[in-house]
């Protein structure tokens, strides 16, 4: 039979996915292998994971990984730069990591330009801990913490972490793509070489925004979830290039 699917060299053969049938962590952590190979980068890349489904797969990759206090990433991410600036550092956070308790981290080193990459998963709620609220949690979509779903006068209002980013002066990228078509995953894995050879170029701060699923808290059957990430999620959390100021000549 042909052969129509294998993983790439990062990702160990014989070990089992940590993620859920249909979870997009599994697409990205491929499409982050597949670039690293490609540019040839497989040996300086460290990534910080955040805690949450975003470590899941750090037993069985062969980059370096280090895991940040929940939330932490960020500042973990901008020490290892500083000090091992030939490395290739990345962050890899959910929401509830990057959004939420990581807030304060997040848009410091943003602020600070620190010459590092994010990768920012959001899928909408807190993943790993069982589909609590997070920061990017869409008005009415329920939650185990909002079991009626998110009002806005309770818990606030989605929160739209590229554009957050996008007021301050220092960052260089920012982009948001998601996985919920095979045109989109080109798009992320362009996104992500991109911010990757900004960081080779030392030109600070970048960060992929992609918007993915859980069909595990979502309660929705996989292919159900690409439905609910067109018609519900990119109305909220539009794709494209929210920043790229290397159009400007920088
Ligand atoms: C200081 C601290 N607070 C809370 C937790 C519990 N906790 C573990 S994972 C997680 C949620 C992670 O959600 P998110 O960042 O959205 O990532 P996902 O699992 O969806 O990828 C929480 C609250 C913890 N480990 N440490």
């Amino acid at each position: 039979m042909e052969k129509i699917y294998s993983r790439t060299k990062t990702i160990q053969e014989d070990k089992v996915s940590g993620f859920c049938p249909g979870c997009m962590h599994s697409t990205v952590v491929k499409l982050i292998g597949e670039v690293l190979e490609e540019m040839n980068i497989v040996d300086k890349a460290v990534m910080i994971t955040g805690i949450g489904c975003c470590g899941l797969h750090m037993d069985y990759i062969a980059y370096d990984t280090i895991t940040a206090p929940h939330g932490r990433a960020c500042a973990v991410a901008t020490g290892m730069k500083r000090t091992s600036p030939d490395s290739l550092i990345f962050t890899y956070q959910g929401d509830g990591d990057f959004a939420s308790i990581g807030l304060g981290e997040s848009i410091s080193a943003a602020n600070r330009g620190e010459n590092v990459t994010v990768i920012f998963i959001n899928n909408g709620i807190y993943g790993m801990t069982g589909g609590q609220m997070a920061p990017t949690t869409l008005l009415g979509m329920k939650a185990s913490t909002a079991p009626k779903g998110r009002i806005a006068e309770e818990h606030g209002y989605p929160m739209h972490m590229c554009e957050i980013l996008n007021q301050l002066t220092a960052p260089y990228y920012l982009e948001r793509t998601s996985c919920n078509t095979p045109q989109n995953v080109i798009k992320t894995k362009n996104a992500i070489k991109k911010a990757f050879q900004n960081q080779l170029d030392g030109k600070g701060f970048s960060m992929v925004e992609i918007v993915s699923n859980c069909p595990t808290n979502w309660g929705l059957d996989p292919l159900d979830t690409l439905d609910f990430i067109e018609e519900k999620m990119l109305p909220e959390f539009p794709l494209g290039v929210i920043r790229d100021r290397s159009k400007e000549g920088v």
